[in-house]
């Protein structure tokens, strides 16, 4: 690699390290470098700081074009078909250097490639530069248009291929007043995108259907998945309350939760003007789980919280207000909704409501319910109650 140019085309080698001497790896990438269009080539060497694990991480996705050199070795060599793999994932373009067809991987023969007599370095560089040239798409040609559209409204904007797409869609969303936390579109090809794969999928589609790219917010459907964390004393019916929302079955036989167990559930929600898809992923921690440090991390990006006392046992919601919600307060927030759920309310008790709704006012909790996993008393009202709060704090955050 030598003097570092501003511009130009960003070059990387693929090549198995056995190949060096046959093809003379470090004096192509020499000379190419000198070609005034040419910014660098990458490729990795032995003596290098990185690893080629680390050195493929950083540079395969800010490469312009991916030159591959196919041989046998090539073929078996595991980072070599990492490589080239990464690379035609990331829509970069390649071009496979060989000197008989057969080594090129199937799926790369129908592009141009360079086929190369070992023996005349001077020439193969001169080609695999004209190459090079050819098929860099340079920066401005990346641009694209994407026209949203929702109800009669529809905004133009002009991204970069590479860009994320995500965040010219939530601002156009967020002036729609349409925003949420994750979203998931139907695109003009029909592809439905979930929120995390946006911008890959819409590259994809882009590829495969043209440079016009119209994303359809009429049919949106705004869907948010939000961690809701269960958080109580060992016994005090978490595991039981879960299982009667989802599954609406209740048994006696008493299992320990050990660390957490994961439950998920769709709600429905209305509001004045939308309606949302929501799906509640519950985190069930065990009465017994207190490593304090794995919790937290554990707590972390939960969007609302459950914190369960048995009505039976009054130390349990001592517990909840001297070390529960305080210790969430501190790893989430002030704004976290919090919801206190009084259980077994079937079974004789001596904590009153009132009692109980004064705790809530103390600790600023959302709310509060006497609920009963038994007979299934304020299950479902509890557990939806939770979800106009979240929706309000996700709007406020984005
Ligand atoms: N009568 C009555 N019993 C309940 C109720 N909820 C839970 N139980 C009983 O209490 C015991 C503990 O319930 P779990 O739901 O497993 O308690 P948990 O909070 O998940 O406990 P850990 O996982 O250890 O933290 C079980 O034997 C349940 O049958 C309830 O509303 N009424
Ligand atoms: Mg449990």
């Amino acid at each position: 690699m030598s003097k570092k140019k501003k511009d130009g085309i960003l070059v990387f080698i693929s090549y198995a390290t056995k190949d060096a001497q046959t093809f003379q790896i470090p004096i192509i990438c020499e000379k190419l470098t000198e070609y005034p269009e040419i910014k660098d080539v990458l490729y990795w060497q032995e003596d290098l700081q990185d690893d080629i694990w680390t050195y493929m991480d950083k540079n395969i996705g800010k490469c312009d074009i991916f030159v591959l050199f196919c041989s046998p070795n090539a073929m078996e060599s595991v980072p070599v078909q990492k490589e080239w793999h990464a690379a035609d994932a990331l829509n970069k373009p390649i071009i496979p250097v060989f000197s008989s067809i057969e080594y090129v991987p199937p799926l790369l023969r129908p592009r141009l490639g360079l086929q190369v007599d070992v023996f005349n370095v001077e020439e193969n560089i001169k080609k695999l530069y004209e190459l090079i040239k050819k098929k860099y798409i340079p920066k401005e040609d990346l641009t694209i248009s994407l026209s949203f559209t929702y109800k009669n409204k529809t905004e133009i904007i002009h991204a970069e291929k590479k860009a994320y797409f995500l965040t010219p869609l939530i601002e156009f969303c967020m002036k729609n007043n349409l925003s949420i936390k994750n979203i998931l579109v139907t695109t003009s090809a029909g592809t439905r995108v979930p929120d995390d794969l946006f911008d890959e999928s819409v590259s994809f589609v882009y590829s495969k259907f043209g440079n016009e790219f119209i994303i359809n917010i009429e049919k949106m459907q705004i869907v948010a998945n939000f961690k809701v964390c269960l958080i109580g004393d060992a016994a005090s019916g978490k595991s039981k309350l879960l299982q009667h929302c989802i599954e609406a079955t209740y048994d006696e036989e008493y299992m320990p939760t050990i660390g957490v167990d994961y439950w998920v559930k769709p709600f429905h929600f209305q509001s004045i003007d939308k309606n949302f898809d929501i799906v509640l992923i519950f985190w069930d921690f065990g009465g017994d789980f207190e490593e304090a440090g794995k919790k937290k991390e554990l707590l972390n990006e939960s969007d609302g919280i459950f914190v369960v006392g048995d009505l039976t046992r009054k130390e349990t919601f001592e517990r909840i207000e001297t070390g529960c919600v305080p210790k969430i307060r501190k790893v989430l927030g002030e704004d976290i909704p919090i919801i206190l759920l009084a259980n077994k309310c079937d079974l004789e008790h001596t904590i009153n409501k009132e009692h109980l709704k004064e705790l809530a006012k103390r600790l600023k909790l959302e709310n509060v319910f006497l609920t009963s996993a038994k007979t299934g008393e304020n299950v479902e009202a509890a557990f939806k109650s939770i979800i106009a709060p979240m929706i309000t704090r996700a709007l406020k955050i984005l």
